[in-house]
């Protein structure tokens, strides 16, 4: 039975670089699930008879919310909704399934690589029909609705039984539950040279997986080990768990900790790989090296004709803004257009619906192609195998010989988590006021040649994004940029982004912290991180 309920709006559902993202209390309170979906709901013109994809990563309170969005799909009038079998679904996967099945868009339960549980992180994210996060113009609609709703619809029915593939229906709406793996899978195979892969399998190439227990086990263990022969084990931390196991599925040096020594250690694997909460973001680390993600997208791009869905080339190479130039060189060499937009995918998305740019990638470990319109973590994976099958040669000597051919871009990002939001703000606002007088100045050694809050003009629509982060640029192709994080739910995150450009053969193999030391003492010198924040460090730096 469909009722209308009376609400009152929250003040607080403004999406954020990826959808709305709370503590999980936050989303527990009466009626604030269901004011954010019927306000993602109304916001969506012509939904009546289409088909609506749902699924999340399984985190804690996915379950619940999924049936809640299953209830409130049918009584506001979607024809068909797909859902993950167990409520999951991958947010790549989720994608493909958009624009596979045709639907108007997607009900993406995630908090990323947010922590999981009864007090951290979750979050609902709208992708539209094209399978990519919804454009600003969609996320603006949805924070106005939010703020003026006054009733939801909800069909007043059993919970449904997710755990089983099939159909059903639900007043006038049909009802799947699908393999939340198998069009994914199917897809990948499509991509990339699965026999080369086997073949280099089968002759003694060892890799390991980290699913870090989240979504991406059950497509790991069916991709890697069922399909590409990977002994039983290859997936580490296979099973999808409430709370990530008690760890932040975050891939990176310091969450993937484990990875990253057994890589280091003497009997390392040739390959090691782990994704996120949702499955979108990417840690690749040869035997005895890591590969930083800005690398990792310029090495992809530059090799990617080795996989067959790249023969053809690619139309142009796009990056968020504080993601390194490296991909930048490989654009020029290969004559084709770059493109520099700000953090957050859904910005990649008319580029890749305008076939201008056929591989994406940003410096918060995620990378892309045009087969779906959201990063892709098992993908990055696979393009990766299938480039060292080609190639025949192992991440270290791919990664170095890149860098003998195109330089290096030493990088590094600094976060300073949990900041008080007004010392954050104070501290970026002050940078914004001194920027017109930096060109000409010395910091360090660096002299400045540009300074400019990032605003980017779409290319396609036109449409302008502004304040996206404070780019402070140096002689030589060295720069810091300074933004605030748009996903966290604590307080503020400032992120300093550290690059230096080295030609040099004889310059490319430093540390990168050496590399980067005097950009460190600059970036301090600049926004006075230290005296503001009251922090000698950062909390991580990737
Ligand atoms: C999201 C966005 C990415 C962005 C990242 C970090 O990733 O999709 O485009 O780079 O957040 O954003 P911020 O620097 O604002 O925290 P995910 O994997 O969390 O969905």
């Amino acid at each position: 039975m469909i009722k209308e309920i009376t609400t009152r709006p929250f003040d607080d559902q403004k999406p954020g670089t990826s959808g709305l993202r709370k503590k999980v209390p936050v989303f527990q309170q009466p009626s604030y699930v269901e004011n954010f979906i019927q306000s993602i709901f109304d916001s969506i013109e012509g939904r009546a008879g289409q088909t609506l994809i749902i699924g999340g990563d399984g985190r804690f309170f996915n379950r619940e919310v999924v049936q809640t969005a299953i209830k409130m799909a049918t009584a506001n009038g979607f024809g068909r909704l797909l859902v993950g079998r167990g409520g999951l679904l991958s947010t790549p996967a989720a994608s493909n399934l958009i624009r596979k099945s045709g639907a108007i868009g997607g009900l993406i339960l995630s908090a990323s690589h947010n922590p999981g549980g009864p007090k951290e992180d979750f979050g609902i994210k709208f992708n539209a029909a094209n399978g990519g996060p919804a454009p600003e113009r969609i996320t603006d609609a949805i924070f106005r609705r939010s703020r003026e709703i006054s009733a939801y619809r909800i069909c007043e029915t059993d919970d449904v039984d997710l755990e089983t593939t099939g159909h059903l229906t639900l007043g006038e709406t049909a009802i799947e539950i699908v393999d939340p793996v198998a069009d994914y899978a199917e897809l990948m195979e499509s991509l990339f040279d699965f026999d080369a892969i086997r073949a280099m399998v089968e002759g003694g190439f060892r890799m390991v997986f980290d699913a870090m227990h989240a979504v991406t086990g059950p497509y790991a263990r069916e991709i890697f080990e069922n399909r590409l022969g990977a002994p039983a084990g290859t997936v580490l931390n296979g099973e999808p768990l409430a709370d990530f196991g008690g760890h932040h599925p975050d891939p990176n040096l310091v969450h993937a900790r484990d990875l990253y020594e057994l890589m280091m250690g003497p009997d390392a694997p040739d390959f090691g790989a782990a994704s996120d909460g949702d499955g979108d973001r990417n840690l690749i680390i040869g035997k005895g090296i890591y590969v930083a993600p800005s690398d990792s997208l310029a090495v992809l791009a530059a090799n990617a004709h080795l996989a067959p869905a790249y023969r053809g080339g690619l139309k142009g190479i796009a990056r968020s803004m504080p993601t390194s130039a490296a991909a930048d060189r490989v654009a020029e060499r290969l004559a084709i257009p770059s493109f520099e937009t700000p953090t957050g995918w859904k910005y990649f998305g008319n580029l890749l619906d305008a076939d201008m740019a056929t591989i994406c990638g940003e410096e918060s470990a995620g990378t892309g192609s045009n087969h779906v319109r959201e990063k892709d973590g098992i993908w990055a994976v696979l393009l990766w195998l299938n480039i060292l099958a080609a190639r025949r040669e192992s991440v270290r000597a791919v990664v170095e010989g890149h860098w003998a051919e195109y330089g290096r871009n030493y990088y590094a990002r600094h976060d300073y988590e949990g900041l008080e939001t007004a010392v954050a703000e104070r501290l970026v606002g002050g940078l914004r006021e001194r920027l017109s007088s930096l060109p000409g100045t010395r910091v360090g050694p660096y002299a400045v040649t540009a300074a400019d809050d990032f605003a980017y003009k779409d290319p396609v629509d036109g449409s302008l994004s502004e304040h996206q982060g404070i780019r402070i640029l140096f002689e030589g192709g060295s720069r810091i940029v300074f933004r605030l994080s748009g996903t966290g739910t604590t307080g503020a995150t400032l992120r300093v982004y550290l690059e230096r450009y080295e030609a040099d053969r004889a310059r490319i193999g430093l540390e990168t912290g050496d590399a980067l030391s005097e950009l460190v003492a600059a970036a301090d010198e600049l926004a006075a991180i230290k005296a503001l924040t009251g922090r000698d460090r950062p909390s991580v730096v990737t």
